[in-house]
């Protein structure tokens, strides 16, 4: 069969053969019920009857691998899609360096790579419940569209690591795709596995710095694991970092059409001083002092999701080669680390200052870094929109020791320079850095929906093309 090419006869559109495959075929069409009634339940909420104009992956090939038509959610088709398998891949680090890469899972690594999926494939539904209620407010089809867009393509993300967990990972893994479908996103009992995961996504500017921050992390795990020596998993991952391109692309221009929307008004109205926020607020959008603490809690939440500075479980999960480093395979050193160093921040005697740590146990801290300059470049290109208007603003990302919950920093109370506060002065002064409950209250003031073709809500720009070359007036959603 030709691997660029997706088989779309059966139930599950699949290029891995699963006509061939009857074992886990039937493990996925008896799963496919019980993922429909989460998406019932737990999907977008409203809108399931809505034509939507959606883009489905057809085949992996990197040219040309979608197609954009209008579908009701729950008839997307979830497919299982993997990149294609590279003649003669080779483990690329850790103690198995250059041996052939596994096409079936190493007994002894069973355990720690079965963790890895569970946890990549926990994140995905949670995802979709977190912002299952924001279709109402949607600022314009456009965005709605572009949500539902990510919606769908979580839920295939699912879908994706549940393949794994069936197809490798027998009565176990049966189990953990049973169980992905029973979390539920902040539910005190059964929450999902990690913290960001847990938070509510109360207001579409809450979406769009999800979408920057946290699908950013995302991109830095899958990129970590697409190194991974047990093939499969690699391929898996190498596919689904191709869609979470656009999941970014909706924050980053999300974003930046918000400071956009703003700085417009202000510079319409004559207000020069951003931290004027009553008459910035009157003009019906979001101050950008706001819009800065909203970046300082995503960011912060978002820290956390990269685990412990030292973490044994990542050293373990690199040397036996099932977890790398963000594109290790364009790292120019031995890909081992057996005797290297890596710098990392700790706090010491109540300070924060670098520490050389083997760097092997540095792994967490050193994804963290990678994607610290990631998300730099992204704020870097929303100032360049403040500045050509000619506002005297710039967004900043707070100190990695501000606000965490997890590591080093989950000890202290940091301010968002990394001046370490007493607990009282922090309770004080929290509202400074983070949103308050007026601040949610006004962003959630100007939640209303919008959804005639070409119009936005008055606190967002249009963007400057359409999606599929969409004209300005295209109807991406036609609301049943
Ligand atoms: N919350 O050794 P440590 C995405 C636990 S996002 C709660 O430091 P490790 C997406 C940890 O589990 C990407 N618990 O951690 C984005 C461990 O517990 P156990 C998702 C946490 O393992 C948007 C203990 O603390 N993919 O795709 O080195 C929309 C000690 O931990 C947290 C992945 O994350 C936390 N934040 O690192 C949709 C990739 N952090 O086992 C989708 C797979 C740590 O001792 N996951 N703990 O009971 C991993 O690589 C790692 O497990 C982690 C943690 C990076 C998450």
């Amino acid at each position: 069969m030709n691997i660029a090419q997706v088989d779309y006869d059966g139930l599950i559109p699949n290029n891995v053969a699963l006509g061939q495959d009857v074992r886990v075929k039937r493990a996925l069409e008896k799963w496919h019920p019980g993922y429909l009634n989460w998406w019932n339940d737990m999907g977008p909420e409203g809108f399931q009857e809505s034509l939507v104009y959606l883009r489905t992956a057809i085949s992996v090939d990197p040219k040309g691998w979608a197609k954009f038509d209008y579908v009701r959610m729950p008839e997307y088709r979830w497919g299982v899609l993997l990149a294609p398998q590279m003649e003669g891949r080779k483990v690329n680090f850790g103690m198995h360096k250059g041996e052939d890469a596994w096409q079936e899972v190493p007994g002894e690594y069973r355990a720690m790579l079965r963790r890895l999926v569970v946890i990549q494939g926990d994140t995905e539904p949670a995802s979709v419940e977190q912002q299952r209620f924001l279709g109402k407010t949607a600022p314009s089809l456009y965005d709605m569209r572009n949500l539902f867009q990510v919606n769908v393509e979580e839920g295939r993300h699912l879908w994706a690591m549940v393949y794994l967990l069936q197809k490798y990972f027998g009565t176990d893994g049966r189990e953990e795709a049973e169980a992905l479908l029973q979390r539920r996103s902040g539910d005190p009992d059964t929450p999902r596995m990690l913290g960001a995961f847990n938070e509510k996504t109360p207001d579409w500017l809450s979406f769009f710095m999800f979408t920057f921050f946290t699908d950013r992390d995302g991109k830095m795990q899958l990129e970590a694991l697409a190194q991974s020596g047990f093939d499969p998993l690699s391929r898996t991952c190498r596919f689904m970092l191709t869609e979470e391109a656009h999941h970014m692309f909706v924050g980053e221009t999300g974003v930046t059409r918000v400071i956009q929307r703003t700085c417009e008004a202000m510079k319409e109205a004559g207000i020069s001083d951003p931290y004027d926020i009553d008459k910035v607020r009157k003009l019906g959008v979001i101050d950008l002092p706001t819009i800065q603490k909203k970046a300082n809690l995503h960011f912060s939440l978002t820290l956390d999701l990269f685990g412990n500075e030292i973490s044994t479980n990542a050293a373990n999960a690199f040397h036996a080669g099932l977890k790398g480093r963000y594109r290790e395979d364009r790292l120019k050193d031995d890909h081992q680390l057996e005797s290297g160093t890596y710098p990392v921040l700790r706090l010491v005697d109540g300070k924060i200052q670098n520490e050389e740590s083997s760097a092997l146990s540095a792994l967490n801290m050193r994804l963290r870094d990678d994607y610290v300059a990631d998300c730099n470049n992204g704020v870097g290109r929303w100032n360049k929109v403040i500045e050509q208007i000619g506002i005297p603003f710039q967004m900043k990302l707070p100190h990695v020791a501000f606000h965490r919950h997890i590591g080093e920093f989950s000890r202290t109370n940091a301010d968002v320079d990394g001046n370490i506060l007493s607990p009282a002065e922090w309770t004080k002064r929290r509202t400074d850095f983070l949103p308050s409950a007026a601040d949610k209250e006004f962003i959630e003031s100007l939640m209303q929906p919008q959804f005639e073709p070409a119009k936005f809500a008055g606190w967002i720009a249009p963007p400057k093309v359409g999606i599929d070359n969409k004209p300005g007036d295209f109807e991406y959603v036609k609301i049943a």
